[in-house]
């Protein structure tokens, strides 16, 4: 799959820094990698649930060379100073404190043991758009960037969704996160104006045209310097865990996405501790409300939607408790502005994003209002972006 793009500014610039950092421009590829959002279906992917996610317009480009040795070079527009990022390629395996480079190793690493011989370096070279710990994924938007990468220059044939999961297992067993699937998926499969729903259980999934008609997402970003996101989420990946684990004592499930919310209540005694119990009850909620949301977007029930997103948010923030002040203050302001259907928080929580649905005549006002009231409650300023659909990640054939 690639996608025909012009050489556009973007594109040339970072050629001509391509030039600078690495020497040539000769034998130059191009790749882009979408990050995402996900309209509904929070943390319900490591439980066996279902999950509603788009990839956007907003993502990482990467321009590669291969090399006759086998030396790694690796350079970010984004941590230029950094400088150049070198090692070999059988070095590929050590992890290197929190540096970006973790993420092409544990891809390499990955292919390498799921058997696919990668014998030679490149020169990477890379700049991100999406805003650092935004919740708009852009570690899964580089691990599949790079899987795409390698693949293609090592004419590999790795499966979309073996590499998607590959992807999944550098953030698992080398990253260290005991993330989901939504975020590999989203990216890896997305397409222009759809969104995917995806049955995290079986992997079987469907493209759901994105017919907004006269409403946009706007995509609200808290600004929050970078919290404890990675320890708070095992903390969550492993409360859901233990509650499941208790269920099991009676119940014949494999995940907490396997129950109706009768079911749960019927058996809810079986957790025996509130905290479990709401960690839980989020999961099987917000499970079988994505699938009511779905079938709404479907109809093109926007209003029905937009209530569901409301009350994921409420649940995501009373059973969950992974909103906080900044993503409240967001949501909560925005669900009460005139055009707007409903808003939530995306992604992982505890900072980062929330989306709302916004009548687009609405918009400019929207932002002003939500971005007034976040700077009085929260002391800096929110930014805001009006969401496009758009691939999943490819290589780009520059004209
Ligand atoms: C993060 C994770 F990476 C996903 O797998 C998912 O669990 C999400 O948080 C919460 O829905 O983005």
């Amino acid at each position: 799959m690639s996608v025909v793009v012009e050489n556009s500014t973007i594109l040339s610039a970072l050629t001509e820094k391509f030039k600078m950092v690495f020497g040539g421009a000769d034998n130059i590829e191009y790749f882009f990698s979408p990050g995402r959002i996900n309209l509904i279906g929070e943390h319900t992917d490591y439980n066996g649930g279902y999950v509603f996610p788009a990839s956007i317009t907003i993502g990482t480009t990467g321009l590669v060379r291969l090399r006759k040795d086998d030396k790694i070079k690796l350079f970010s527009e984004n941590f230029s100073e950094a400088g150049i990022i070198e090692f070999n390629l059988s070095e590929s395996n050590q992890k290197y404190d929190e540096s970006w480079s973790n993420y092409v190793k544990g891809m390499i690493t990955m292919l390498q043991e799921a058997g696919y011989t990668i014998d030679k370096g490149f020169e990477l070279l890379i700049k991100g758009e999406i805003p650092t710990a935004s919740g708009l994924s852009s570690s899964a938007s580089l691990e599949l960037l790079v899987g795409v990468i390698l693949d293609d220059l090592f004419d590999l044939n790795v499966p979309r969704l073996e590499l998607v999961q590959l992807g999944q297992k550098t953030e698992n067993d080398f990253i260290g996160v005991n993330s989901g699937i939504l975020d590999q998926f989203a990216i890896g499969f997305g397409e222009v104006k759809k969104a995917i729903l995806l049955d995290c259980n079986t992997l079987k999934y469907e493209m759901v045209p994105v017919e907004l008609r006269d409403y946009d997402i706007v995509i609200m970003n808290t600004n929050k310097p970078r919290a404890l996101t990675e320890s708070k989420y095992n903390e969550r990946f492993a409360e859901t865990r233990e509650a499941l684990k208790r269920m099991q004592i009676k119940l014949d499930i494999k995940a907490l996405g396997e129950l109706s919310n009768e079911e749960f209540d019927t058996n809810v005694d079986l957790i025996g501790d509130e905290t479990l119990i709401k960690r839980a009850r989020h999961a099987v909620y917000e499970n079988n409300r994505t699938k009511v949301a779905q079938k709404a977007f479907v109809a093109g029930n926007l209003t029905k939607f937009g209530e569901l997103l409301n009350d994921s948010h409420a649940s995501l923030k009373n059973d969950y408790e992974v909103t906080g002040l900044e993503l409240d203050t967001l949501a909560e302001t925005a669900q009460k502005q005139p055009g707007v259907l409903g808003a939530r928080m995306t992604g992982a929580g505890f900072g980062g994003c929330a989306i709302a649905l916004v009548a687009h005549d609405n918009v400019s006002a929207f932002e002003k209002a939500v971005g007034d009231e976040y700077e009085k409650v929260v002391g800096y300023p929110a930014s805001f972006y009006v969401a496009q659909i758009g691939s999943g990640t490819t290589k780009l054939d520059v004209e």
